[in-house]
């Protein structure tokens, strides 16, 4: 899809109503800091739409982006962030649980894990937890800037074991920094949504 316009349009706190979107929605999961405002940032071009830090727990609401009036991306929370109090992490738990099962409109979650660690038992159990749901989870293992070339291939097959994948899941390897894997991802969520360019006028 080729970036015209994108806009946080709904931001969601634990009390809200979740909305009743029309359009497709692809949901980006995973714990905190790994990345996930960085890749909605990356996928819509945008250095700092989606808030990002170094600190995590930064994205504390589920939040809409609006891309080209034609679908969402859908930041949420991290998980396992153990500085967040305890009745908090419910209730943020909660809400994202509510929004992946109560969603119309959701056509794909997109589950964030760092590619230089085996996934912890919180990714296993979100990753199982999402199947459960019906839907089949899309891997991104996240910051691939940190390992060298040579590291990859074997860091790839712990994720992929850590998480009990088959040769058929997909397993997309991205930094933000460096942009790698972007396009792959995009490549996904077009024909997750059925997306084509309009024909530009003119053009036979
Ligand atoms: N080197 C490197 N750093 C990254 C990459 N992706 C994210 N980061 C950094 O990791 C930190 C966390 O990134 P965020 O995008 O805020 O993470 P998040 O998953 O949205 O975190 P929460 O909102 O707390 O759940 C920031 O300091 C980012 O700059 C990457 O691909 N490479
Ligand atoms: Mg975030």
């Amino acid at each position: 899809m080729i970036i015209r316009n994108v806009e946080l349009e709904t931001v969601c706190g634990i009390t809200s109503k979740l909305p009743d979107h029309i359009l497709p929605e692809i949901a980006f999961a995973g714990k905190s800091n790994v990345g996930k405002s960085s890749l909605i940032n990356a996928l819509m071009n945008r250095k700092s739409l989606a808030r990002t830090s170094s600190q995590p727990g930064k994205t504390q609401t589920i939040n809409f982006y609006n891309i080209n009036g034609a679908m969402y991306l859908v930041d949420l929370p991290g998980y396992g962030f153990a500085k967040v109090p305890e009745s908090e992490r419910v209730k943020w738990g909660r809400m994202i649980e509510r929004y992946l099962q109560g969603s119309k409109q959701l056509q794909a979650v997109f589950l964030l894990v760092d590619i230089r660690h085996k996934p912890s038992g919180n990714d296993k159990t979100m990753y199982e937890w999402i199947v459960y749901q019906g839907y089949r989870p899309i891997i991104i293992a996240t910051k691939l800037d940190k390992l060298k070339r040579s590291q990859v291939q074997k860091a790839v097959k712990e994720v992929r074991e850590g998480l009990g994948l088959g040769p058929d899941d997909r397993l997309i390897p991205f930094s933000a920094e460096t942009k790698q894997g972007r396009d792959e991802i995009w490549q996904v969520m077009d024909e997750l949504i059925g997306w084509t360019e309009p024909e530009q006028k003119g053009k036979a």
